[in-house]
């Protein structure tokens, strides 16, 4: 292996491992009710993504009124992450589906 082909292969790498670290998708799962995990962290850039796998209509409602993503039966919502912060979330329509996400900048 000469030197200029493994310079090559560290780029390629720092370049392959800087591009989630600076936006990661954080998948959180509505299922029989239940949120999963009930607490997850991410941080300022990342994409939230719920994944409803119920056959109910259910949203991820941010208790400070951040945001509010309404989420249709068996349907996916996502939201890109804007501040820091640790926010309390339910579901407008079984508030018994409560959550935390940990924004860190
Ligand atoms: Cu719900």
């Amino acid at each position: 292996m000469t030197p200029r082909w493994s310079l090559s292969i560290v780029v390629a790498w720092m370049l392959a491992m800087s591009i989630p670290a600076h936006a990661a998708t954080i998948e959180i799962t509505m299922e029989n009710l239940v949120i999963s995990p009930a607490e997850a962290s991410a941080k300022v850039g990342d994409t939230v993504e719920w994944i409803n796998k119920d056959i109910l209509v259910h949203t991820a409602t941010a208790r400070n009124g951040d945001w509010d993503v309404n989420l249709p039966p068996k349907k996916n919502g996502s939201l890109v992450l804007k501040k820091a912060g640790t926010v309390d979330y339910y579901c407008r329509l079984h508030p018994n589906m409560k959550a935390t996400l940990v924004v860190e900048t």
